[in-house]
């Protein structure tokens, strides 16, 4: 007899494979099961994107049960693992052991983590430099979230914004370094710069220790195999299923709007009935018939 392979092994299985691996952004249940069924075999639950689809902002305006709930909605529409966007724990370790506790409840592959301070500032927005935790503070919180896992496989992503905050290649080593020691299955290596220079240099300096993920959001026109050169384990697409659902609505909406009519939409949006399939709809026709007789 085969056991199924647990989602959090899988995301482990994703982290640890010696090829780049993708996944890609979702914000709701059923995005999510339409980046599953595109192939991706895995899920990133984006802060951003959570949070821009709650509309409101990217600085933990909407509450962690908040989050909680929505994932949860993800891992109940899909089979492939998630990786949710933990933004900073959304508190002390204390507070990062809870979410861990809940998110293993809730069938949630992974964390990421960022070492920022709560409430945080989305990584792109410009501003002042943005303050970063502190490196023992982060350690604990780390060890904190790993000790609170019940299943092994669960995973902790370390996110290093020094190179987002403007500091030094190696600043964003030695805290790497010192978060990889705490207990993070992986480090989440950030970036806002056009290029891949600074990653580059930071991935040939981490020379393999454990698994880098990165988000290739600023240097998107870098070739996916600079990456695979480069030893990445995993990249996330991370905003890019909310950006394509925003201009898409936009557009209808104005079109509908202006022309008082959906009738020049209608070919270009999906019917009615592939909104039912994306619900498994058919599911329930057929628990209808096996648990009432009905046809
Ligand atoms: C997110 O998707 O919310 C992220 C990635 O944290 S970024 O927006 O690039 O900071
Ligand atoms: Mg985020």
């Amino acid at each position: 007899v085969t056991m199924p392979v647990s989602r959090a092994r899988r995301l482990r299985d994703l982290l640890e494979s010696n090829q780049l691996e993708f996944i890609m952004e979702a914000h709701n249940g059923l995005s999510a099961r339409i980046i599953e069924e595109a192939g991706f075999a895995g899920i990133w639950a984006s802060g951003l994107a959570l949070s821009a689809a709650f509309g409101v902002r990217d600085s933990n305006e909407a509450s962690w049960t908040q989050v909680l709930e929505a994932v949860e909605f993800m891992a109940d529409a899909t089979t492939v693992p998630i990786l949710l966007d933990g933004d900073t724990g959304y508190g002390n370790f204390n507070n990062l052991r809870r979410l861990v506790t809940k998110l293993e409840s809730r069938g949630v592959a992974g964390v990421c983590i960022e070492d920022k301070l709560f409430p945080k500032t989305n990584s792109f927005i410009d501003g002042e430099r943005q303050a970063l935790a502190d490196v023992d503070e982060f350690c604990g919180k780390i060890r904190a979230g790993k000790d609170a896992q019940r299943d092994p496989d669960f995973c902790i992503v370390a996110r290093v914004e020094a190179l987002i905050a403007g500091w030094s290649v190696e600043e964003a080593l030695e805290r790497a370094k010192a978060y990889h020691a705490a207990g993070a299955d992986a480090i989440l290596i950030h970036d806002k710069a056009p290029r891949f220079d600074n990653i580059q240099r930071f991935a040939d300096a981490w020379d393999q220790r454990c698994p880098l993920v990165i988000v290739p959001t600023k240097y998107y026109s870098t070739p996916t195999d600079v990456f695979r050169s480069a030893g990445i384990s995993l990249a996330i697409w991370a905003n890019h299923s909310i950006r394509a659902s925003v201009t898409a609505m936009q557009r209808t909406a104005r079109e509908v709007h202006d022309n008082q009519s959906v009738a020049g939409i209608e070919d270009r949006i999906a019917p009615v009935s592939e909104i039912f399939r994306l619900q498994g709809d058919d599911e329930l026709r057929d628990a209808e018939r096996r648990y009432t007789g009905s046809d």
